[in-house]
């Protein structure tokens, strides 16, 4: 028998298409290639709008073979509204780190969220504003340094971290709010296994689910990959508690 025989064959990945430009051990490139996995095992690449945001994911749809618009500056749930109430036959997700989720769109995701909106946002949290350099976000842990909190955060000035998944929590609408993390294998499954509820909630016409994935910025925290993947799991996780939310 060949050797070639024995090695089992993958299918070709039809949505990911790989070689992205996000930094080493940054956790946008493994959340891209999850969600290309999930969309060709669904089977709704055709039918997927992927909104981007503004942030380091910015040309996600570069790297993911599916239908999408740029949604700059938090705006990406009004736009993500506005195309699934007139295309309810498509799959909608928004794509949306914390700067631009829970800082510039704050007002945006809760009004969507709150009114139920039909589409699924993955919320990437990486506790900075990573694309411009690493500043704080809503999301930065209390004493963190950031380039606008170069002595650590302090709350009496900047307030607190704002938990994302708590806060919509309170709203009658949600039927899926989970935080997940991708530090570890076992993580990464549990985030593609999220997500893809999240998707299947939306093709079974349920309502708005979001998916909060705890990720790290190796370069604005001056980390070294794992150095960043040990934050993420020891300390943010501290603050940001890994579960279901809400399951309806
Ligand atoms: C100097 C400057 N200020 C503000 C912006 C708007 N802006 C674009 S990306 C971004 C931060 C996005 O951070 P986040 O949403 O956390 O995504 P990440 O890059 O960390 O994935 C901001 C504020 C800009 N482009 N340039
Ligand atoms: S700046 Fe941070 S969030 Fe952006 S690609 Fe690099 S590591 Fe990832």
């Amino acid at each position: 028998m060949r050797v070639s025989a024995l090695i089992p064959k993958y299918p070709e990945p039809q949505t990911y298409l790989g070689r992205t430009h996000y930094c080493p051990g940054c956790g946008h490139s493994t959340l891209h290639k999850i969600l290309g996995e999930i969309i060709d095992e669904l089977g709704i690449r055709k039918k997927v709008i992927l909104i981007e945001p503004i942030g380091c994911s910015v040309i996600a749809l570069s790297y993911l073979k599916v239908d999408g618009i740029q949604g700059p500056h938090g705006r990406a749930p009004a736009i993500a509204t506005a195309v699934k109430r007139l295309r309810p036959e498509n799959i909608v997700i928004t794509y949306q780190g914390d700067g631009d989720l829970a800082a510039i769109g704050t007002n945006e995701i809760i009004h969507a969220a709150n009114r139920g909106e039909m589409f699924t946002t993955i919320f990437v949290n990486n506790a900075v504003y990573g694309m411009t350099g690493g500043q704080m976000a809503p999301t930065t842990l209390l004493g963190q340094k950031s380039t606008t909190t170069p002595g650590g955060r302090v709350a009496e000035y900047c307030g607190y971290p704002l938990r994302v998944c708590e806060l919509l929590n309170t709203l009658d609408a949600p039927v899926y709010l989970e935080r997940v993390s991708l530090f570890d294998l076992e993580h990464i499954s549990r985030t593609k296994a999220a997500i893809k509820k999240a998707l299947i909630n939306q093709i079974e016409k349920r309502g708005f689910s979001l998916v909060e994935v705890l990720s790290n910025c190796p370069t604005n925290w001056k980390m070294s990959p794992k150095q960043s993947w040990n934050f993420v799991k020891q300390e943010m996780t501290k603050v940001f508690p890994l579960g279901v939310f809400r399951d309806k």
